[in-house]
């Protein structure tokens, strides 16, 4: 559980459920469904990455890493989001999103989502659609590195500072991951309606939102027909429809 004491103490006044949240952010995605599937009250805090209305010295107060989403419960703050949605689990347990025959497998593909995503997700999303709206002026790169303590982040957003672009080694390397990920998602399909069988799941809002942003960014989904059927069956839930489409109806248009 990543629970972090913040800098900017205000947010410890908080009481009930705030979320901090990216329209287009794929990891804001599956926390907004969580709370929708959940039926919970919360307050949002739209952080709009393309305004970097996340690079200020008032939300790296509330995450370090200067990422969305982050959730605050009663003062509480939360960071990562299949952390985030794991905790909303265990402390609203009803309706339970845990497979109730193997929670072990169902957590394991919430750390491979969380695994993949500075490797994998990231630098294929940034190289292929986002890196151009998401390009920082010289004030902004300044502000930036000046509240940016993490290493990892700083050499991700680094490969596309000024003109700089990622390279095809770089987009090589995710796309060998993305690769072997979805060969995993379309066997675990295979036959089943959901990731763990019969029971719609936290696996499953944690791997959503990236076949969301990656169908938008023109991942070929065209051979994983299990994939695209557990995909369309998404479109139906309104926990996709109010936490995904509301905010993100089409990740291409971005
Ligand atoms: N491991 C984090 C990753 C969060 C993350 O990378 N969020 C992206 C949007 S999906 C973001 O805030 N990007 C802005 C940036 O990298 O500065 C989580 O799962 O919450």
């Amino acid at each position: 559980m990543a629970v972090i004491t913040p800098t900017n103490t205000s947010v410890q006044e908080l009481n009930g459920l705030h979320l901090y949240h990216g329209d287009m952010s794929n990891c804001s995605m599956r926390v907004r469904m969580t709370l929708i599937e959940k039926g919970l009250d919360w307050t949002s805090h739209h952080i709009d990455l393309k305004k970097k209305e996340n690079i200020s010295e008032e939300y790296f107060g509330i995450n370090p890493n200067g990422l969305v989403p982050t959730l605050v419960h009663d003062g509480v703050v939360h960071i990562e989001s299949n952390d985030i949605i794991d905790y909303l689990d265990n402390t609203f347990p009803h309706p339970s999103l845990r497979a109730l025959d193997n929670n072990a497998e169902m957590m394991e593909w919430l750390h491979l989502a969380a695994a993949i995503h500075l490797p994998a997700i990231k630098p294929y999303v940034y190289a292929t659609k986002i890196a151009k709206h998401l390009k920082k002026t010289r004030e902004e790169q300044a502000q930036y590195d000046a509240l940016q303590a993490n290493d990892d982040l700083k050499e991700f957003h680094a490969k596309h500072k000024g003109s700089r672009q990622f390279s095809d080694e770089d987009v090589g390397k995710a796309q060998a991951i993305l690769a072997e990920c979805h060969v995993k998602l379309e066997t675990a399909l295979q036959g089943q309606d959901w990731i763990m069988g019969e029971q719609f799941t936290l696996a499953d809002i944690s791997w959503i939102p990236l076949y969301h942003v990656l169908l938008g960014c023109g991942y070929a989904y065209d051979t994983y027909p299990n994939i695209q059927r557990w995909a369309a069956a998404l479109q139906e839930k309104p926990s996709f429809q109010q936490g995904v489409l509301k905010w993100c109806p089409d990740f291409s248009k971005v």
